[in-house]
C-alpha cells in the first residue's frame, strides 16, 4: 500500500535526521518498507499523513492507557498551560505527584522526578552504586532500560531490532561493570554473584519484560532475586517504565509478593508527556542530592505541564480500579480470538499476555527468555505487520516489542482487529 505523503516526509527526514527518525525502531527497518508519519490520534485511533485511520495498539508504547487525547488530560494540560510552561523551580504539583505515587506504590517511600525512563534507570543505578560503594550491576539479556551507556549491553527493543545489542561508543570499562544473565535463570544470577563477591551494587530488570516482546517471569524467579539481593546486600531495581500503573495501580509489583528496593517509572506518569521518575526505600533515596551525595539534576524535572497531565492520569487510575478489569477483558478477548484464528490456520504461535500487554511471537516454542524470542521467524513477522497495517491495525514495527491496549477500545474494535488478524494470517501463510 502506498503512503505518498509519509514517503515524501521520510525522504526529507533522511536528509536531516539520522536514519530519518528520532528513535530507531520507528524506521520500520525490522519489517521493511517506510514508516508512516502520524498526523493525529483520537481515542482508539491514530491517523497518518496520507489520511488513513488505524486501530491503535502501540499507544505511544504504553502511556495512552485511556486512549489518545483523553479529555481529562487535555483539560489538565490546558489549565496548566495558562501559567507558563517551565519554571525550573519547585511547584505544588510536584508535591501532589510525589504524594500520589508514594500512596499508590507501597515500595516507594520517596521519589524523584526526571524527564525520561532513560534518566530514571541511569539515576537509580547511580544511587545503588553510591549507596553500596560497589561498581557492578547485573542486567538481563533482552531487557531494555533506555540508552545510557551501561545498559547497552545485550539490550532489547530498538537495540536488538537494529542488530546492535552492544553499542559502539560504550567504553570497555563501562561494559565490564555490566554483567548479564538470561532472563528467568536464577542459577546464572547466583553464579555471577558468587564470582563477583561484594562487587555487585544492583540487579535491574523489567519484572515483566516488554522489550524482547512480552516475556513473563516464571514462578519463583522474582522471589529468588529478592532473596539473593537480601543475602548479598544488592539493590533490587524494578524497571516499571512500561508496566507501572498499567498492570495495576501499583504496577506489576502490585500483583506479586515481591518488593523492589528501587523502582523506575516513565512516560505513563506524564500521561504521554516526557517524564520519568525513580523512587523507593527512603534510606536509598536519601542518598540523592541535595539530601545526600549522589548527584542528579534537571531544569525540566517536574515540568508543570507534564505534572498536570500525569496527576490527572494517575488520579483517574487511583479512583477507577475498574480500568484494570476493562483492560484485562479486552486483552482476554483479543488473546482468545487470536489463538482461535491461529489454530484454524494450523499454526499455534506463542502469545504472551498479561492484562493489556501482549506479544504474538512468530514461533511455536514457548518464549521465556531472549534466546527463545530470537527464534521467532522475523521475515514472517514483517509480512504480518504489513498485512495488519494494510487492514488498518497499527502494531509495533518489531517482533521485540509489546503491544498495549487502551480503554478507548470496544469489543467491536477488538473484533475488527481479529478479522484483520484472520485475513493477515491467511495472506502471510499462503505466501510462506
Ligand atoms: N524503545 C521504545 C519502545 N520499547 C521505542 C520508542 C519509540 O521509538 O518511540
Amino acid at each position: 500500500m502506498t503512503h505518498n505523503v509519509s514517503q515524501q516526509l521520510f525522504d526529507r527526514a533522511k536528509q536531516v535526521i539520522p536514519g530519518g527518525v528520532n528513535s530507531p525502531v520507528r524506521a520500520f527497518r525490522a519489517v521493511g518498507g517506510s514508516p508512516i508519519f502520524i498526523k493525529s490520534a483520537q481515542g482508539p485511533y491514530i491517523f497518518d499523513e496520507d489520511g488513513r485511520r488505524y486501530i491503535e495498539l502501540i499507544n505511544s508504547w504504553g502511556p495512552m492507557i485511556l486512549g489518545h487525547a483523553q479529555e481529562l488530560i487535555q483539560k489538565a494540560i490546558s489549565d496548566a498551560l495558562q501559567h507558563s510552561f517551565s519554571y525550573g523551580a519547585p511547584t505544588r504539583r510536584e508535591v501532589d505527584m510525589a504524594e500520589l505515587i508514594v500512596s499508590m506504590v507501597p515500595s516507594i517511600e520517596k521519589v524523584r522526578m526526571v524527564n525520561s525512563g532513560t534518566e530514571a534507570t541511569m539515576s537509580a543505578v547511580r544511587v545503588a552504586r553510591g549507596f553500596t560503594g560497589r561498581d557492578k550491576m547485573i542486567k538481563f539479556e533482552g531487557c531494555y532500560h533506555g540508552h545510557a551507556d551501561s545498559f547497552l549491553i545485550a539490550a532489547g527493543s530498538g537495540a536488538i531490532t537494529n542488530g546492535v545489542p552492544d553499542s559502539p561508543g560504550v567504553t570497555r570499562g563501562v561494559a565490564n561493570d555490566t554483567l548479564t544473565a538470561p532472563f528467568n535463570d536464577l542459577a546464572a544470577v547466583q553464579l555471577l554473584v558468587e564470582a563477583n563477591p561484594a562487587q555487585i551494587a544492583a540487579i535491574i530488570l523489567e519484572p515483566v519484560v516488554g522489550n524482547m516482546g512480552l516475556v513473563l517471569p516464571q514462578p519463583g524467579f522474582l522471589e529468588g532475586l529478592r532473596t539473593i539481593c537480601d543475602q548479598h546486600g544488592i539493590v533490587l531495581i524494578f524497571d516499571e517504565v512500561m508496566t507501572g500503573f498499567r498492570l495495576s495501580k501499583a504496577g506489576y509489583q502490585g500483583l506479586v509478593d515481591v518488593k523492589p528496593d528501587l523502582t523506575t517509572l516513565g512516560k505513563i506518569i506524564g500521561g504521554g508527556l516526557p517524564v520519568g521518575a525513580y523512587g523507593g526505600r527512603a534510606d536509598l533515596m536519601n542518598y540523592v542530592s541535595p539530601a545526600g551525595p549522589v548527584y542528579q539534576a534537571g531544569t525540566l524535572s517536574g515540568n508543570p505541564l507534564a505534572m498536570a497531565a500525569g496527576l490527572a492520569m494517575l488520579t483517574y487510575l487511583d479512583e477507577h480500579p475498574e480500568t484494570y478489569t476493562t483492560l484485562d477483558q479486552f486483552g482476554s478477548r483479543l488473546e482468545g480470538g487470536i489463538r482461535a484464528e491461529n489454530r484454524k490456520a494450523g499454526r499455534d504461535f506463542t502469545l504472551n499476555r498479561i492484562g493489556s500487554m501482549y506479544t504474538l511471537f512468530m514461533t511455536e516454542q514457548p518464549v521465556t527468555n531472549f534466546a527463545d524470542a530470537k527464534s521467532a521467524d522475523l521475515p514472517l513477522f514483517g509480512r504480518y505487520f504489513h498485512a495488519m497495517l494494510d487492514r488498518g491495525v497499527y502494531l509495533a514495527p518489531s517482533q521485540f516489542e509489546s503491544l498495549f491496549l487502551s480503554t478507548a477500545l470496544t469489543n467491536e474494535l477488538i473484533d475488527e482487529v481479529l478479522a484483520a488478524h484472520s485475513e493477515a494470517l491467511q495472506e502471510i501463510l499462503v505466501a510462506a
